[in-house]
């Protein structure tokens, strides 16, 4: 059975969503931050050395990044259903949204949060990464504006992987002024 190490309020959330979706047995392994360094407990360390959630065991594979999880679990479990067919250009276009979830989206949404943790917003990278974040909303918003998913008519992976940032974008700052954004992130 698939074993999934578990850290609360983590991107590991969607790594739940997407076995479900698969409809796949497993088992979900709870870690609890600490409640005043936010940070991992050490054990987490014990399957995976840097101490960060989504990890999963299936067999003898251990793996890490979420990216390549979800990329793992629908090639071996869903390929028919939650991704396009590989080799196509609906693939291609796949793997680059598997790629921009945690590549593009997710740095100007972790440099904003760690410089409100520093209370610390006004500086250069402040406004650097309020713009890199409003680019990233716009992009994304666009690409919606057309499309039900963002592989054209597929619900896939990387709607699943893309969900976490603009979740935490819609809680934490709200998404007002992307409209399609906003009418998705409203229901979550
Ligand atoms: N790029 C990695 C990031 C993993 C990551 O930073 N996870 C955070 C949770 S959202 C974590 O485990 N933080 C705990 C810590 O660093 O102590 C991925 O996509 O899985």
């Amino acid at each position: 059975m698939i074993k999934l190490h578990h850290l609360n309020k983590s991107r590991s959330k969607r790594i739940i969503w997407l076995l479900e979706e698969l409809g796949v047995e497993y088992q979900v392994i709870p870690y609890q931050r600490d409640s005043n360094t936010r940070r991992a407990p050490d054990s987490l360390k014990a399957i995976n050395p840097l101490g960060k959630s989504p990890v999963i065991q299936d067999g003898e594979l251990v793996l890490s990044e979420s990216g390549a999880i979800v990329d793992y679990l629908i090639s071996r479990y869903g390929a028919e259903t939650l991704a396009p067919r590989v080799l196509t250009p609906e693939y291609a276009r796949y793997v680059q949204w598997l790629h921009f979830a945690e590549g593009t989206a997710a740095y100007p949404l972790i440099t904003r949060y760690l410089l409100a943790v520093d209370d610390n917003q006004r500086c250069f990278l402040g406004g650097f990464a309020r713009e890199q974040m409003a680019e990233v909303l716009t992009f994304v918003n666009n690409e919606l504006a057309t499309k039900d998913y963002l592989i054209a008519e597929q619900f896939t992976g990387a709607d699943v992987l893309n969900s976490f940032v603009f979740e935490k974008i819609s809680e934490a700052y709200g998404l007002s002024n992307f409209l399609i954004l906003s009418l998705i992130y409203s229901e979550f």
